[in-house]
This record gives C-alpha cells, sequence and structure tokens, in this order.
C-alpha cells in the first residue's frame, strides 16, 4: 500500500495529521506552490514569501528524515497552477492506492477537497485539524441552541473544559478576566524592546527574487522582510517572546505608538497559523512563566485570552457559520474602499502609521487593526466584501478562517451581532489617548467639525445617525444616543453632510 500525503501551506506542523501513519519506504509527501492560492487574492509579497520559504524547509527536513517529498515549485514546468491540478499530476506521478490531507482552513479549499472524492479513482481521506483546542464539532455543540454567541462565556467553558490557569474548579488569580488590566497608554519615553527579527538565508533570497518577479503589482514591500521561515526561528520567537516582551504584554496590549509596530506584542500569528508553532506550545510556555513568577497574572491570563479564547472562537464561529456568514450586511454599509488602504497615502496620521507598517512588515497588532483600520471601515461604511478582502491580502498571518470573523464580525458588525455586543466604534478621542498618533497629525482629535477637526469624530456620530434605527435600542449603546437625543435636527444633518461630503471626497479603488 503506498499513500500519496498532501500537505498544504499552512499545515508545517510534523504532527500533522495527514502525516501520521507515514511509511517512509512506500508514501510520498507532496507540496506544491499553485498560481491560485497564490492569486485567490493578491496577497502581501511577504506573505507569499514567508510561506513559500517556509514550504521548502518543511519539504528539506522531511527529507533529511528520510521520507519521500515530491515538491512541485511555482515555476516549474507543467506546473497546472491548482490543488487539483497538482494532485491530479501526482497521482499519475506515483499511482497511490490513498490519498490523505486534512482539512483545510478555509471553506473555498475545503469545497475544491470535496470534489476530489469524485474526480478520482483512489480513495481520499480527509482527516480533521486536531491543532486547536476546540475541535468544529465540540463548538457546534457549545453553540447549539445559541442566538448569538459570546467569546466570553466560550472562554470560560475552554478554561473549565481544559483545565488551564485552573485552580480547585475555580479560575487561577479569582477572577476569568484581568482586561481592566490591559487597558495602559504607552509610558513616555518607554522604549520597546527590539525584536527578533531573521535575515534571509538562500532559500528565502531565492523566494524574494520569485516573488518581486512573478507577483509585482501585490500590495507590500519586501524590503524588510524579516520573519523565520523554519521551526526553529519560530521556537526561537516564541522564547524571545516569552522572555522580553510577556511580562509587559497585558499591561500595553491596547497601546498604539508611530513607527513601533511590535510594542510588547508576540507577532507569533504567522507561525502558529502556518503549522511552524502549535497554540498547544504556546500557552503552554506562557503558563509556564506565570508559574515560575516571572509574568503576572494579567500578562498571562491575557495571552491565554487570545489563543484559547479568541483565536478558538473566531474559528468555532467560522465554520459553523460559513458558507453563509460572509454574505450578511448587517448596516447595509456599501462604499467602495479608500485608495489610501492601499498607499497610505492619507494626512489622517493614525491610518498613515497602520497602513505604512502593514507595507512594510505585513503586520499591524490587534488594536491598529480594530481600532484604527477597522474602526474607520466600519464608521465610513465601507462594503464588508471590500474591506474584508483588504484584510486577507496585507497580513502574513491571514486566512480566511481567522480573518473573517475578525473584520465580518468583530470589526465592522456585518454579522449584525452573531459575534459582538456592540460595534467596535470610535472617535478620535480613542486614539489619542491610547497612542501618539494625534500628535502628528494635521487634524485634532479635540475638534468636532470643520477642517480641523479629526474626520473620526464626525464619521462616528454620522455613524450613529445613519444606523439609529439598527443600533439605538442597543443597550450598550446607550449613552451615545441619549447624547445624540439632545442634537436638534439641523445639527445632526449638518454632521452628517459633512460626513458625507468627506468621504465623496476620497478616491476609492486600488491605484
Ligand atoms: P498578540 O496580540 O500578541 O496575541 C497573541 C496571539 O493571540 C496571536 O498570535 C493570535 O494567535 C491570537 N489572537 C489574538 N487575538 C486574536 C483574534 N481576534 N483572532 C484570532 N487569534 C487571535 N489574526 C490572524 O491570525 N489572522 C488574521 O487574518 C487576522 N485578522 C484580523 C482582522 C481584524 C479586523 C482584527 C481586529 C483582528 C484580526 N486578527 C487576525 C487578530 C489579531 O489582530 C492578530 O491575531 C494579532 O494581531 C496577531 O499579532 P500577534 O501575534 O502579535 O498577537
Ligand atoms: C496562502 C497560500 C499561498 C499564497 N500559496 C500557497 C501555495 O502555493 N501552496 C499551498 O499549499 N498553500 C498556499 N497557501 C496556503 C493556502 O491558501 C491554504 O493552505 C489554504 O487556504 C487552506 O487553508
Ligand atoms: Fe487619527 Fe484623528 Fe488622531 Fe489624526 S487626529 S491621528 S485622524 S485620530
Amino acid at each position: 500500500m503506498s499513500a500519496l500525503r498532501f500537505v498544504l501551506g499552512d499545515q508545517l506542523t510534523r504532527s500533522i495529521p495527514t502525516l501520521n501513519g507515514l511509511d517512509p519506504a512506500a508514501d510520498v509527501v507532496l507540496m506544491a506552490e499553485v498560481m491560485d492560492e497564490a492569486t485567490y487574492v493578491p496577497h502581501h509579497k511577504q506573505k507569499i514569501a514567508f510561506l513559500f520559504s517556509a514550504m521548502r524547509h518543511f519539504a528539506d527536513g522531511l527529507r533529511a528524515e528520510g521520507v519521500k517529498v515530491d515538491y512541485v515549485r511555482l515555476d516549474d514546468e507543467g506546473n497546472t497552477g491548482s490543488f487539483t491540478g497538482e494532485l491530479e499530476r501526482a497521482a499519475r506521478r506515483h499511482l497511490p492506492d490513498a490519498v490523505f490531507v486534512t482539512e483545510p482552513g478555509e471553506y473555498r479549499v475545503a469545497e475544491e477537497i470535496d470534489g476530489w472524492r469524485t474526480r478520482f479513482n483512489v480513495p481520499i481521506h480527509v482527516r480533521p485539524d486536531d491543532r486547536f483546542f476546540c475541535s468544529t464539532v465540540d463548538f457546534a455543540r457549545w453553540a447549539e441552541g445559541r442566538k448569538s454567541y459570546r467569546m466570553e462565556t466560550f472562554y470560560r467553558s475552554m478554561r473549565e473544559r481544559t483545565g488551564l490557569m485552573m485552580k480547585g474548579g475555580a479560575p487561577e488569580g479569582g477572577r476569568w478576566n484581568f482586561d481592566a488590566d490591559n487597558r495602559k497608554a504607552w509610558p513616555p519615553g518607554e522604549t520597546p524592546p527590539q525584536r527578533l527579527r531573521f535575515a534571509p538565508d538562500e532559500a528565502t533570497r531565492e523566494v524574494i527574487d520569485l516573488v518581486e518577479r512573478r507577483f509585482p503589482k501585490h500590495f507590500g514591500t519586501l524590503d524588510d522582510f524579516g520573519w523565520g521561515v523554519t521551526r526553529e526561528q519560530a521556537l526561537a520567537s516564541l522564547d524571545d517572546f516569552a522572555t522580553r516582551c510577556l511580562p509587559s504584554f497585558g499591561d500595553y496590549q491596547d497601546a498604539m505608538r508611530a513607527g513601533e509596530p511590535f510594542l510588547y506584542h508576540a507577532t507569533l500569528s504567522p507561525y502558529i497559523n502556518a503549522g511552524l508553532l502549535t497554540a498547544r506550545e504556546v500557552v503552554d510556555r506562557a503558563i509556564r512563566e506565570y508559574e515560575a513568577g516571572r509574568v503576572p497574572i494579567n500578562a498571562a491570563e491575557g495571552f491565554l485570552r487570545q489563543i484559547l479564547g479568541w483565536r478558538e472562537f473566531i474559528r468555532g464561529v467560522y465554520w459553523h457559520r460559513m458558507p453563509e456568514y460572509k454574505d450578511g450586511n448587517a448596516l447595509g454599509a456599501a462604499r467602495s474602499l479608500p485608495t489610501f488602504y492601499w498607499t497610505g497615502d492619507t494626512p489622517m496620521n493614525c491610518l498613515h502609521n497602520a497602513i505604512e507598517d502593514t507595507k512594510r512588515q505585513a503586520y499591524a497588532h490587534h488594536i491598529n487593526r480594530l481600532m484604527v483600520t477597522g474602526n474607520f471601515a466600519l464608521i465610513a461604511g465601507i462594503a464588508p466584501a471590500e474591506i474584508e478582502e483588504w484584510y486577507l491580502v496585507v497580513y502574513a498571518d491571514a486566512y480566511e478562517w481567522v480573518e473573517l470573523p475578525n473584520v465580518h464580525g468583530m470589526a465592522t458588525f456585518a454579522d449584525g451581532g452573531l459575534m459582538s455586543s456592540k460595534p467596535y466604534a470610535g472617535g478620535g478621542a480613542y486614539i489619542d489617548r491610547m497612542s501618539d498618533y494625534c500628535k502628528g497629525c494635521s487634524y485634532s482629535p479635540k475638534v468636532k467639525s470643520g477642517p480641523k477637526a479629526c474626520p473620526f469624530n464626525y464619521l462616528y456620530w454620522a455613524f450613529l445617525i445613519r444606523n439609529a434605527p439598527k443600533l439605538q435600542h442597543n443597550a450598550r449603546m446607550a449613552m451615545p444616543y441619549r447624547t445624540l437625543a439632545r442634537w436638534d435636527d439641523k445639527r445632526k444633518a449638518g454632521l452628517v453632510a459633512e460626513a458625507d461630503a468627506f468621504l465623496d471626497s476620497l478616491p476609492t479603488g486600488y491605484p
């Protein structure tokens, strides 16, 4: 019996179920760089370079173990450009008795794999992805009977189920959530630690050339490429984060700073999502640091909540609600994406910084994604499909299973509150409190209307006015709607006109 084992680009984990039971004498591992995956959205150049290089190194690692790997490079003659086409060619080369693959991370690819059962004349075994704490089946069980899903409730059930940071059936430290301690602004004068970046090795340099040659018009630059591309480098990044950043991770989780994209954040999401690190080992390491007394509880619990809570919750929502999930547009948002999302060319300094960081690093931390680029898209009423595609393109960690609920649910409320109790909308005051962006901006967060006014201010109020029929009865929105109720119609109409004029003045589309 010989098996063909197809490892996809975000399944670079040695223990991936595809490889369970591998017989090095008889089996072949298939890996393929294909145009379909590189272009179904025009990914950031760094994302393609990171993944191709990581795939090549993973294949080398298997070969070093004596495993036969059939690795198809993008430029190889005859490359059909699709997973299906490459499986078909490989099946002709190796005549396997069976094909093994692990469930993919995207619905689109799951549908493609479904088609293999009728297309190919060999048994196709699709194994569940066991790299998550909560299986899709367990999430469905948890979600059953609920009209809406709340991360906090899910997270508590996961803490109880896994026993992580639990003591005698109760949460460690007596509280489930230490978030209230995690909202400090960045202290003036404090310099964040230099982060571990990796100079591209020969394989990465070769891939960088390939990406420049084949995808010259894709978003972003490769100039600052510093991602690790091997398991060893990913482990070194985890170690670096755990020892130098995790102790302060909680305190400054929400802070933003011009020219400093990383602060104390983990910058581990590309590694975890591609499989170079597992969620389990990342969480175990954080808890070990806490138990050794090197990390305070607000940091350890805050970090655990991101992975055991948010990451698992987001994935559960995606698989439970797809494919319909994508179609919702609860707030009827219909504007096109402004061109500055691609160029960074805007006088709004917060957006300029968040987008420039994104171009240079294929990274921005959570609050930049949620409260700067996401918040603007929400209050400007950008069409969900356009802003979702942007997020899928621009980050090295973006795969639809994790991007979509974060954008469609959390940032833009396009799912009508299925996973958030209120929209994450804010004016300039929030950004001013949590960053130094406003100091370098030609607008002022303190001015509410007129040419000096921070656009987030009038866009915020115009958003509330436009969406009043849908949002004014939401108990968590009561405060701003009470304020609005005190304003006369003329004032409100003036704000809406100012917001519309501003949005109408913005060029839209890919440059
Ligand atoms: P840290 O802030 O240090 O957090 C640690 C880890 O927790 C992350 O590495 C990640 O694995 C996990 N995590 C934290 N928050 C989330 C979350 N909301 N969803 C899933 N995992 C989470 N994350 C992605 O991995 N891919 C995406 O495409 C993506 N798109 C996003 C889009 C929007 C609009 C928003 C608001 C968030 C998005 N996130 C996405 C979640 C989060 O912003 C990133 O995981 C995080 O910024 C990655 O950086 P880090 O490793 O430094 O994370
Ligand atoms: C994101 C990506 C890219 C850019 N290229 C490839 C590729 O050439 N070959 C591959 O196996 N995977 C790639 N990926 C990751 C896939 O898009 C990902 O595995 C699927 O979306 C399933 O999650
Ligand atoms: Fe952003 Fe407004 Fe601050 Fe300028 S003033 S940086 S637009 S929040």
